[in-house]
This record gives structure tokens, sequence and C-alpha cells, in this order.
């Protein structure tokens, strides 16, 4: 028994969407938090992911989870999700300045859906609650939580990167917003990069300091913790999925079309911080340096859309049908066509299957906070003939599997030569690589990192006075 368990708590998560128990989970956050709940009984709360007219709240109960939504109206959506959250916290957290879109009603939005969403929780919870926070969309909850009342544990886990304190500042009222951060006992990041753009900003911008044990302290006095909890996959169900994935049609499908070229695969959500022009730019110029390399590759990328209402993803989708269109022109034969570009989602154990046929993962995003699929492609390997990722140096994930082919995104050359290393590596390298890879990801899986995190929100202190928010 963890500590978390031994402590009796319900567990209640916090995101801003939640995965409803019928939903094919998309990405390993969400059947995480699904086992964390299940295990110890807990509640999910967030938005229900329907904007309407006359906003509602949903509860439900399922698999011992309490799940309770609530809906958006046009302007809450408009202002906090695409809005704020989606065109100034995300560009400007992912080192693009030039794409924030910073509006004052924006904030507004962001903050009053922060304060609805604290109002109707602050309702539900029971003194012994411990709270787990999911990322940027929900900064400020905790301290209007602690405006109510709410005096529970609170942890809260950044999912994409902390930038430097230069791009922060360059938020209006970033200290009002970012200062809240206080309000946790608990603030988890992906790396050290991460934890330490946090320390600069707090002791810097926010006038705190730094006290023993990686703890951090505001001017006001509030004293929390931050740490470093990379988040992983579900190791060992990938793994078996891959292998269960050998007789699945699709998976078998793709290979009969490949034939005996090599595949390289992309995985992503279809988003500008996932380097993907660049991308299709190297395999470009792998094409035209190597011409031995034609006929003999095809690069699968799988890219379904998201966030279409934000312009900037709605111009990155026609960049990337241009480029695709246009490589494929120039460089296709009546039998050979060298990029599949695929903007549609597939199962989990699909996409699995496809990883494991692929003898390249080609994972480059220019900024990404952890990034599940680089994980993913290397859980999913056969031991006896393991493919090779080609890895961005500025995924989180980077910081763990430096076994892997790393490079820099934006330097074409390097990609293409490390894919052109990639397709010729022996098979005697390719073993140790993934050996090393695959070792971290069994001890450090889905599991370890929710735990981890549960056990470190648990050692932050001792509550013992009960919440008045009721
Ligand atoms: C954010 C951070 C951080 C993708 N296509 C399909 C599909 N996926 C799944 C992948 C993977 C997940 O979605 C994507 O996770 P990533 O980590 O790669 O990227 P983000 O969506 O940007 O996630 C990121 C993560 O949060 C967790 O903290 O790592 O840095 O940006 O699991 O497999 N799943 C299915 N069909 C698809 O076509 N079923």
């Amino acid at each position: 028994m963890n500590a978390a368990q031994a402590s009796g708590g319900r567990l209640v998560v916090v995101s801003n969407r939640v995965a409803m128990p019928r939903e094919v989970a998309t990405g390993g956050l969400a059947s995480a938090m699904r086992a964390a709940l299940a295990e110890r009984g807990g509640l999910w709360f967030g938005w229900s992911g329907k904007v309407t007219e006359r906003p509602q709240m949903h509860r439900s109960h399922e698999g011992g989870i309490d799940y309770v939504t609530i809906d958006l109206d046009r302007a809450d959506y408009c202002d906090y999700y695409a809005g704020f959250a989606n065109r100034a916290l995300w560009p400007l957290f992912h080192y693009r300045p030039d794409l924030v879109d910073y509006q004052r009603s924006h904030l507004e939005g962001y903050l009053r859906v922060n304060r609805l969403f604290a109002q109707k929780l602050a309702k539900l919870l029971r003194p012994d609650d411990v709270l787990w926070v999911h990322d940027y969309h929900l900064i400020p909850l905790a301290a209007m939580l602690r405006e109510l009342g709410v005096r529970n544990r609170i942890g809260f886990f950044l999912h994409i990167p902390l930038p430097a304190a230069e791009l922060l500042i360059v938020l209006p009222r970033h200290r009002e917003l970012l200062g809240t951060l206080a309000s946790y006992d608990l603030v988890g990041l992906h790396t050290v990069r991460d934890l330490r753009a946090l320390e600069n900003y707090f002791l810097h911008e926010i006038g705190g300091a730094m006290r023993p044990g990686g703890r951090l302290r505001a001017p006001d006095g509030r004293v929390f913790q931050a740490g470093v909890f990379p988040i992983s996959i579900d190791t060992a169900a990938v793994a078996q999925a891959a292998r269960d994935s050998v007789k699945l049609p699709a998976v078998q499908q793709l290979k009969e079309s490949v034939q005996d070229r090599a595949l390289i695969i992309g995985v992503d959500r279809l988003d500008y911080s996932k380097g993907l022009p660049q991308r299709f730019a190297a395999f470009a110029q792998l094409l035209e340096e190597t011409p031995e390399l034609r006929q003999q590759v095809i690069y699968l990328q799988i890219a379904p859309p998201s966030r279409s209402d934000v312009p900037e993803y709605r111009n990155l989708r026609r960049e990337l049908e241009r480029a695709a269109g246009h490589i494929n022109g120039k460089y296709a034969t009546p039998d050979w066509v060298p990029i599949r570009y695929v903007n549609q989602s597939f199962p989990h154990e699909v996409l699995s299957g496809y990883y494991r046929a692929a003898r390249v993962g080609l994972v480059t995003p220019l900024r990404d906070g952890m990034n599940l699929v680089a994980k993913e492609y290397v859980a999913s390997q056969n031991p006896e003939d393991p493919g090779v990722l080609v890895l961005s140096r500025f995924a989180g994930a980077a910081q763990e599997l430096g076994d892997t082919l790393l490079v820099n995104p934006a330097d074409l050359t390097e990609v293409t030569e490390a894919l052109v290393r990639a397709l010729s590596m022996s098979l005697r390298e390719r073993k140790a690589r993934w050996r090393a890879m695959m070792d971290v990801l069994e001890k450090h899986d889905l599991t370890a990192w929710r735990e981890s995190f549960l056990e470190a929100l648990y050692a932050t202190r001792l509550v013992q006075a009960p919440s008045p928010a009721q």
C-alpha cells in the first residue's frame, strides 16, 4: 500500500477535459488517471467538452469513480480554451512568442472559468480529499480554491514545458497568474530544465526564495514543493499490444503495402510545436541528397487534426498539405509514393502495430513537454529486430532516452544524417540501444510516475484542519 492509499481520502483529479468511461482514452494520461481513481475511489472533475447556451453540470458514477463535468457557454469556450489557453499560454510555453495572441478579454475568460471550476468543485470536496490538478488550463485553480477556504492538499502537474523567465515575462500580468502556483502544495514538471526555469522565475520575478529540499517560498510566506516527475507510458501494456497487433488486418495491410521498403513513422497531433514542416523538409532533403534511397523508403505521417478552431492550426494544415503534395509530386513514381500523410486517428492497438512495423520512429518536435509517442515507439519494438528512434533534443523524453539518435529539428542536415544512420544501423547496435531505453521505460512506467507524484504530494504536509468550504 502506498502513502496515498494509506491516507484513506479520495483522490480528486481536475483537468480541462474529463475522459468519460465510454470515451476512447486518447493518450496515456486518461488511463493513468482512471487507474488511480479506481484504485482508491475518487472524483474526476472538469469540462464536459460541450459548448451550450445553458451550461449544466453532469454527474455519473462508474467503475468506482465519480464523474462531475460542467458545460461551457460559447464566450467561456472562446476566451478560456480557444483564447487564453491555446493562443497565449500554449504558444508561449512552447517558445513561440511570435504566435501569442494575447487579449485581455481572453485572460478574463480564463480567470472566469477557473473561478467557476473552483466554486463548483469546492462544494463537492471532503476534508480529507487530495486534489491533483492538471495542466496549463488550470494554473490559478488552487489559489481560487484557497480563497474559498479549501485547505486540502493540492498538487499540480504541468504537461507542457515551462519556458525560461525571459519568455514568461512577455505575458501581460504574468506575476498575477504564475505567482498563484505557490497556492499548490506540490508543482510537478517533466524535466530538470523546466524545474530550473520555475525556480529562476520565482526567484527573480516573483521575489521568492529557495528553501531546503527543493521547496520554494513566495514573498507572502507560502511555501510549496517543486519537483521533476517525467510522465511515462504503460510500458508492459504497449509492448503487449504491439506483440498482439501482428494479427490485426490494418497492420497486415500496411506491411503488405510497404513490402520490403523501410518505413519511417511519425505520429503527432497536428500542432506547430511538433515540427512537422521541418520534418517534411528534412525528408525531402534526404530524397534529394540520397537518390539511392528513393523507392527504398516510405514516410508515414499520422497527424490527427486538433484545435481546428484556432487559426494557426488551420494554417499549419494547409502548409503541410502543400508540402506533402509538393514532395510527392516531385519524387513519386507510378509505383511508389514517398510520403503517406494521414489526417486521421487510429486505435491504440493499431498504432502500436504501425510503430513495430517501422524501421525508424521520427519524433522531432521543436518543443515538447515529454512526448509519449517517442516512448510508445520504443516500447512497441520487436526485441529481436528493433527499429531506431530519431528524437528531438527539445522533447522532454530526450532527457531519459539518451541512447537514441538525438537531433536538433531545425538542422535539416542533422536530421537527414540521423535518418541515413538509422536506416543503415547494424542489428547489434539497434538491439543495444533499444535495450538500454527499454530498461528505462520498464523501470519508469506510468504507474511509477503516478505513484511518485502522489507520494511526494503526501509528503508535503499533514492537513488536519477540515475544509470550511462546504
Ligand atoms: C501533451 C504534451 C506530453 C496520437 N495520435 C493518435 C493517438 N495519439 C496519442 C499518442 C500519445 C498521445 O496521443 C500524444 O501524446 P504526446 O505526449 O506525444 O503529445 P501531446 O498530445 O502534445 O501531449 C506532451 C503529454 O501531454 C503528456 O504529459 O508528453 O509533451 O504536449 O499517447 O499515442 N492515439 C490514438 N490514435 C491516434 O491516431 N489512439
